[in-house]
This record gives C-alpha cells, sequence and structure tokens, in this order.
C-alpha cells in the first residue's frame, strides 16, 4: 500500500523464477543443474534488467518529445558500487525476488554480493556524483552523467605484511548494466596543427588538421529512479583505435606487431582511473583522458540540441553542464572552439553562450590538489585549444585591466596564464571564468574559496557569482539499501516511506523518542549491525572482536589531512593507559573497537606509512592478553562501496577529524549520523553544519578551529614549540620500536616534531583524547547516548541529496523536472 510505483512488474514469484530461469538457459546458455551463485546473479540482474530498459526507453522517448531543458554532469568519476540490490529497491520488487531465488535455492544476499562494484572513482567526489545521479532520476530531472568507460576502476588494496599492495581491479567480465551503442561513435581528435584560412566572403577561420583521431564508443547504463518511472542515462566513452589509425599497410606488410601497437595506445587512453584523489602529475595519458571524454561528451549534447533545430542562442535554455571539479575544464574551451571553427558564430555570440552554459563546483582548497597544465604540453596535443585558451584570458585580463585600472598586481594573480618555466594553465580559474556559478560543497568551503583561492575573482565578479550547495547523500543506498531493517522501523512509526523522498519527515520522529518499543528495536538494530560487521570482521580479516563494545569506526580515503595518523596516536596512547593500569582499574574501563579502512593513492608515501603503522599497533594489541576485548584494532582491506553499506550502520562513533578549513565537506559523516551513529569531528566541512542541525550536545566537536590555523602553523616554524607529553610517550613507544622497525616510522614522527606538523596533529592531540574520554563516559549511559542517536537522525532531513539537487536545479542550472506521463 505504501509502493506509489507501478513499473514493469513481475506480478508473481512464479512469473520472476521464470524470467531468471528463461535468462539462465537462454540468455547465458547455462544448464540449470549447474546454476551455481554466479549464474543466478546473472539471471536475476538480468530478469531486473529487462525491467529497467523497458522504463529506460520510454525516458528517454518523452525527453527526446518534450524536449526540456537538460542537465549534463560531466564527472570523472562515478564511483556506483554495485546496481542490483539499488535496482530491486527502486523498481520495488524486492519481495518477490527474494521468494523466488530462495525457492531456486539460494539465498538474496548471496546472490546480491556476486556483483562486483563499479568503482569509478576514488572517493568523495565521485560517490556524490553517484549520489546526485539517483536524485536526478528520483526528482524526474531530465540529466546524463558523462564519464569514461575504464576498464580498470580503483585498485583492489590487499594488506601484506601490514603494507598496503595494490591489485588491478578488471571488472567488466560480466556487466549486465552495460549497453554498448557501436552506433554512438565520436571522433576525437590529437596533436596535429592549426592553418588559418580566408573564406570567399573575407571571413578568418582556423582548422585544426593533420591531427591523430581515436574513436570515442558510447556504452549507456540505465539510472533508475526510487518511486517513479524515470530511468536517467549515464553514459560511458570508451576509446578505440579508429579505422584509420589501424594501419592496414603496416598490417599487410607484416608490421602486424606495430599495427596492433597502434590500436593499443588508442584503447589505453579508457584503460585505467587515476588513483590519486589530491596530487595532480601533469601526466599526458590524464590529459588525453580529459580531452577525449570532454570532446566526445560536447558532440553528443550539441548533436542532441541540433537535432531541435533552435538557434544557437537557445542552447543555454536547453542545456546545462556541471562541471564535477576542474576535472572536466576543457569543455569549455571546447565548445568555444566547436561554436566558432565549426558552427561560424563571433566569438563573443560563442563565449555568451558557454559562460551561460557552465557551472562549476569546486571540491578542495588544497593548493596540491589544483589542477594545473603545462602550456608545452596543451600546445602538443591540443593546438587550437591552446590558442583559444589564450585568446580567452587576453580579453579576460583586458577586461580586468579596464575596471581595475590601477590594480597591476591583480592582472598576474588572476591569469589563467601562470608565468613559471614552463608556463602553466591553472584550469580553476578557466573553469571560474568560463562558468556563470561556481560553488562549493559547505558552507565552511565554500566561504574558504571566496577569501583564498577565489579572492580576486570575488572583487571582479562580485560575490554573487560564488553560491554554496552543501552536499548530501541518497537515503534510498544510504538508509534503505544498507540499513533496511532501520528503514522498515521508521516507515512502521511514520507511516510509510515516504521520508525516501522527503527526508526531513524524519524529524517525526522525535515524537518517539519516549517510545520504548521504538528504542528497544532501534537499538537491537544497531546492534544487530554491529554483529553482521563483528561477523565480516571475522572473515575478511581473521579478528574477533566483540560486538558490545564502542564501535568507533573512521573509514575514508588515506590522507594527511584527514588525519588517521591522529586516530592512531590516540589508540597507542589508549593501549598505554590501558597496560598502566591495575586490573581493578581495567575493569572500569569501556570496550572499544576502533576500525580503520581506506586506501592511499599508491605513490603516497606517508599515507602508505600509516596504513603500515595501524596494521603494525593492530597486530601488537589484538595480541596482547592483558588487553582482551578492552582494545581490538583493525584495518579493513579493501574498502569500497559494498562495505561501506555493512560498515556505516554499525558505527557507535565515526571520525571525521581533518585539520579545520582543509575537509571541503565529507560526506560519509551525514551516512553515519543518519544510521544511528555519532561523530567526533573537527570544525570542519559539513561537520559545522551537522553540529547545527543536531545541536552541540549531540557531537563531539574537538580541535582547533579553520580562522586559527594560520598561525598555529606560523608559530611552529617561529615559536620554540612544545610537544604534548602524552604525544611526546606515543612518539617514544613508537621509536623504540614496540610496534616493529622505528626506522619506518621516523619520517611520520619527524613530520611533526621537526617538519612544522602542517597538519597540527600535537594542537589537536590533546583536546582529541579528552574527547575521546568524554565519549567512553557519555557511552556508558546507555539511554542517553540512545536519546541522542534517535535525535541526530531524526535531524538529518537537511542532508539528503535531493535537497542539494533541487539547490542546484534552482540556483545554478535552472531546470524543471518532467515527471513521466501518466499511464492508463
Ligand atoms: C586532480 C586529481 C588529482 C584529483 C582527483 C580526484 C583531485 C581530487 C580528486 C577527488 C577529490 C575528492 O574526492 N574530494 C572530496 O569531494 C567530496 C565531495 O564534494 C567532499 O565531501 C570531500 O570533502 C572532498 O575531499
Amino acid at each position: 500500500a505504501w509502493k506509489k510505483f507501478s513499473a514493469q512488474e513481475f506480478s508473481s514469484k512464479e512469473e520472476f523464477e521464470k524470467e531468471v530461469v528463461r535468462h539462465i538457459e537462454t540468455t547465458l546458455a547455462r544448464s540449470l543443474f549447474n546454476c551455481d551463485e554466479a549464474a543466478a546473479y546473472a539471471g536475476t540482474a538480468l530478469a531486473f534488467r529487462d525491467r529497467l530498459v523497458i522504463e529506460w526507453n520510454k525516458t528517454q522517448q518523452n525527453q527526446t518529445f518534450a524536449d526540456p531543458k537538460r542537465v549534463y554532469y560531466l564527472s570523472l568519476e562515478f564511483l556506483m558500487g554495485r546496481a542490483l540490490d539499488n535496482a530491486m529497491l527502486n523498481v520495488g520488487m524486492k519481495d518477490i525476488a527474494k521468494e523466488g531465488v530462495s525457492d531456486l535455492g539460494f539465498r538474496m544476499e548471496d546472490i546480491i554480493s556476486q556483483e562486483r562494484d563499479a568503482a569509478l572513482g576514488n572517493g568523495g567526489l565521485g560517490r556524490l556524483a553517484a549520489c546526485f545521479l539517483d536524485s536526478l532520476a528520483t526528482l524526474n530531472y531530465p540529466a546524463w552523467g558523462y564519464a569514461l568507460r575504464y576498464r580498470y576502476g580503483i585498485f583492489k588494496q590487499e594488506i601484506i605484511d601490514g603494507y598496503q599492495v595494490e591489485i588491478p581491479d578488471y571488472w567488466l567480465d560480466f556487466n549486465p548494466w552495460e549497453f554498448p551503442r557501436h552506433d554512438v561513435t565520436v571522433d576525437i581528435q590529437f596533436y596535429g596543427n592549426v592553418r588559418k584560412y580566408m573564406d570567399d566572403s573575407g571571413k578568418q577561420w582556423s582548422v585544426w588538421e593533420n591531427g591523430e583521431i581515436v574513436n570515442a564508443v558510447a556504452y549507456d547504463a540505465p539510472i533508475p529512479g526510487y518511486g517513479t518511472k524515470t530511468t536517467n542515462n549515464l553514459r560511458l566513452w570508451s576509446s578505440k583505435a579508429s579505422h584509420g589509425e589501424f594501419d592496414f599497410t603496416k598490417f599487410n606488410s607484416g608490421e602486424y606487431e606495430a599495427s596492433v601497437a597502434d590500436q593499443q595506445r588508442a584503447e589505453t587512453i579508457s584503460a585505467v582511473l587515476y588513483p590519486n584523489d589530491s596530487l595532480e602529475r601533469g601526466k599526458e595519458l590524464r590529459l588525453k583522458q580529459q580531452y577525449f571524454w570532454c570532446a566526445a561528451s560536447l558532440s553528443d549534447i550539441v548533436r542532441r540540441f541540433k537535432k531541435s533545430k533552435k538557434p544557437w542562442s537557445e542552447f543555454p535554455n536547453q542545456v546545462a553542464i556541471q562541471l564535477n571539479d576542474t576535472h572536466p575544464t576543457l569543455a569549455i574551451p571546447e565548445l568555444q572552439r566547436i561554436l566558432i571553427d565549426g558552427e561560424g558564430l563571433d566569438w563573443e555570440e560563442a563565449w555568451s553562450i558557454v559562460q551561460k552554459t557552465f557551472g562549476y563546483t569546486n571540491h578542495t582548497v588544497l593548493p596540491e590538489a589544483l589542477e594545473k597544465w603545462s602550456v608545452p604540453l596543451i600546445q602538443h596535443l591540443l593546438p587550437r585549444h591552446l590558442q583559444i585558451i589564450y585568446e580567452i584570458n587576453a580579453r579576460f585580463l583586458q577586461w580586468v585591466e579596464k575596471n581595475f585600472p590601477k590594480d597591476r598586481d591583480m592582472l598576474a594573480s588572476v591569469s589563467i596564464i601562470e608565468e613559471t618555466q614552463p608556463k602553466m594553465v591553472r584550469m580553476a580559474y578557466l573553469a571560474v571564468i568560463g562558468s556563470h556559478k561556481v560553488n562549493g560543497v559547505a558552507e565552511l568551503h565554500s566561504d574558504l574559496i571566496k577569501t583564498t583561492i577565489f579572492k580576486d575573482f570575488v572583487k571582479i565578479y562580485g560575490p554573487d557569482k560564488f553560491t554554496n550547495v552543501t552536499n548530501g547523500i541518497t537515503p534510498r543506498r544510504w538508509l534503505h539499501q544498507a540499513n533496511p531493517r532501520l528503514s522498515e522501523l521508521f516507515a512502521s512509526k511514520l507511516g510509510g516511506y515516504d521520508f525516501l523522498t522527503d527526508l526531513t519527515l524524519l524529524h517525526k520522529l522525535e515524537n518517539f523518542l519516549d517510545d520504548k518499543d521504538f528504542r528497544k528495536e532501534f537499538q537491537e538494530i544497531k546492534y544487530a549491525n554491529k554483529v553482521r560487521l563483528t561477523k565480516y570482521i571475522k572473515e575478511a580479516q581473521g579478528i574477533s572482536v566483540n560486538p558490545a563494545s564502542l564501535f568507533d569506526i573512521q573509514v575514508k580515503r588515506m590522507h594527511e589531512y584527514k588525519r588517521q595518523q591522529l586516530n592512531v596516536f590516540g589508540v597507542i596512547h589508549r593501549y598505554l593507559q590501558l597496560k598502566d593500569m591495575s586490573p581493578e582499574e581495567r575493569k572500569k574501563v569501556q570496550p572499544r573497537v576502533s576500525i580503520f579502512g581506506g586506501k592511499a593513492a599508491p605513490g603516497y608515501w606517508m599515507a602508505k606509512t600509516v596504513i603500515h603503522l595501524i596494521n603494525q599497533v593492530s597486530a601488537v594489541v589484538n595480541a596482547d592478553k592483558d588487553i582482551g576485548d578492552l582494545l581490538k584494532v583493525v584495518f579493513l582491506e579493501d574498502y569500497n562501496v559494498s562495505k561501506a553499506e555493512i560498515i556505516v550502520p554499525a558505527s557507535d562513533i565515526s571520525e571525521h577529524i581533518s585539520t579545520a578549513g582543509t575537509e571541503a565537506s565529507g560526506t560519509s559523516n551525514m551516512k553515519f549520523v543518519l544510521n544511528g551513529g555519532l561523530v567526533i569531528g573537527t570544525c570542519d566541512g559539513a561537520n559545522i553544519e551537522i553540529t547545527r542541525e543536531v545541536g552541540e550536545d549531540n557531537i563531539f566537536l574537538f580541535g582547533n578551529l579553520a580562522e586559527d590555523v594560520e598561525d598555529l602553523r606560523h608559530a611552529h616554524f617561529y615559536g620554540g614549540f612544545e610537544l604534548d607529553p602524552q604525544l611526546q610517550r606515543v612518539f617514544d613507544v613508537i621509536r623504540n620500536g614496540q610496534f616493529g622497525d622505528a626506522g619506518q616510522f621516523s619520517a611520520l614522527v619527524n613530520s611533526i616534531v621537526e617538519h612544522g606538523d602542517y597538519y597540527l596533529v600535537s594542537d589537536d592531540f590533546q583536546s582529541y583524547v579528552e574527547t575521546q574520554n568524554k565519549i567512553d563516559e557519555a557511552y556508558k549511559n546507555q539511554e542517553k547516548w540512545l536519546t541522542k542517536t534517535i535525535t541526530c537522525v531524526a535531524r538529518m532531513g537537511f542532508f539528503s541529496s535531493d535537497r542539494c539537487i533541487e539547490e542546484y536545479a534552482q540556483e545554478i542550472w535552472n531546470t524543471e523536472p518532467l515527471p513521466p506521463p501518466k499511464e492508463n
């Protein structure tokens, strides 16, 4: 009765079973007699895929017919995770399917876990893109995602002897969710030269010629909305040699290897996701990826627009393109190129269209993550684009000079070209200049970009060009799918599942704060989720933990700014304190499990060192008979989206402890709280807004504020600085080799004691430890703790990605939903 949808439904489990069997026997050509879990997964996925495809086609037809303004989300990363469970829940026939697979002799959990994650992303930015697709479809926005079809997603992480080892993630062996569109291809050019000529009317044209051509082939994946038939499209481009490129002369003359090498070079473009999430290394192949994807997507978008036969001035009324960070910034000069070189528009007319079309989302203020590409590299690879970038810059600087005549420094500081050796193109500046809106991803972050990296642009354009859209998460995956029992409990109290499409309805849960049955069930669900994680920890890492302990979780990419080192130093401190205690004293201690997970970029040595230290501490602490269950330390291998779905519902506390001013937003903080966990965090990113929503009493904040960071860093260099004695003791035991070869960790310790402690670990250590002690105290009063967690959940409505998408639609895209037509 609560279900709003009526997609192409299986009317019965028998009908579903028939479909599964048909797919196993015919699509897969397998006998039912040797149907294993993999085959059962395939059959189930294909049966649901059939349902999705029908609605997908209808949605696309409807969008073509109505031709509304569309949104295109350009992101090099979409961290989708698994699709089957999401498809079942969004189509709304998971229950029927569950009975069906059980008749066939399988358990639904086992079938679901057969699917490999689509891990086409690094972390927060990629997962945000995935949540946005879910919200866009759910809210009926006509929207497409565009990305690359990497053959290898983010690497799989193994921990061997305590060290991270990277294993390639070849995920495409069987992927029922993608549809190759061999008829949708685009020729993409690289290298070559620019020739100028004048046509008969005296008009000057530039032609980019003699380049190398690579073919882009489209692969599409359906994105089902929840509670609606709208099924949007995610288009992934795959690179392959164009027929011109595969050199038949070489092939025929026996140079087989050379001709195959050309082909492989073309296919390399979309071969692998770059695993760096913060350090730009200026690799030519990465720039090739960026252009390949931008050019293919824009050609597709322009082709679709041209079908409508509308004048070019209508382009920004039909098309909104959102740039997910600076990675797609080449789309700006590419659209300008298409309009002037291809369509013959004047520069000004074209440029005004470009600026109205693009919006740019910034996700970081860390200087090492800001993209810059060397001028000689762009000159070589994209000669016409370099000319256009220079022209954009010249016109921009002229305008600045005219409007700020007395400010000579301003010109150098806002120039797209950095006058270094070699000269560099600052992609963030190009993105700001080529867009009509620039947004940060949480309030503090949006304020910071206005006063730091884009300060001069605020002077130039005024403050209205800059805005904030605080991130959000989809409650479908991060509540309903990851925590079905909790979702069901909420539905039983709130009279249905409407909260899944209007998360603010959760506020009514506060009415049940005194409801004994509700409280008991809420607590039991948390415990069951901890038991589930306990089993997983045993299976995956061979470590036994007690689910009655306080579960303290920090899972995210490994980075110095996120300060996993602060956490592990805190763990060592806790261990030393436990060792100091008498058996009597130990009896009063709150048992705790410290859980870590996250990948380090393969070349990020310091982050890898922190992983190693955590694993060494884990080995020592877990084996210590004095300690037992009082403290266990776990490093969970290969943290990814599907593991997050098990981990997130199981926290009592999660850690979001970045140096203030460094974490743009964070989104896992929202996921943990929505699932009934509390947060220990710094005043950073979205933690600040979470605090505003849940109240200061319901979150454990600690540490220095963003406004003081600069002075503190300064003090490390110029003031004599004294290390907190408790932290000193932690460093002493590390140096004494208590956690293995001390030499391994000397650079980590020295970054703090000798090299200025850039991330202010020592400044925040005491406050961190004190706050962790408060948490132990607070956890002892389980009733009060429970009240806090329920209150927090009830106040998380703001953090739905649906709210976030509505803000983008209104403030940036100026688009309206296109609900599916009513069927009788
Ligand atoms: C340029 C290249 C090296 C690069 C590749 C990936 C640079 C950055 C990234 C990814 C950044 C990222 O994931 N940023 C995170 O975005 C989230 C969504 O907005 C934020 O919540 C999070 O604070 C931010 O670190």
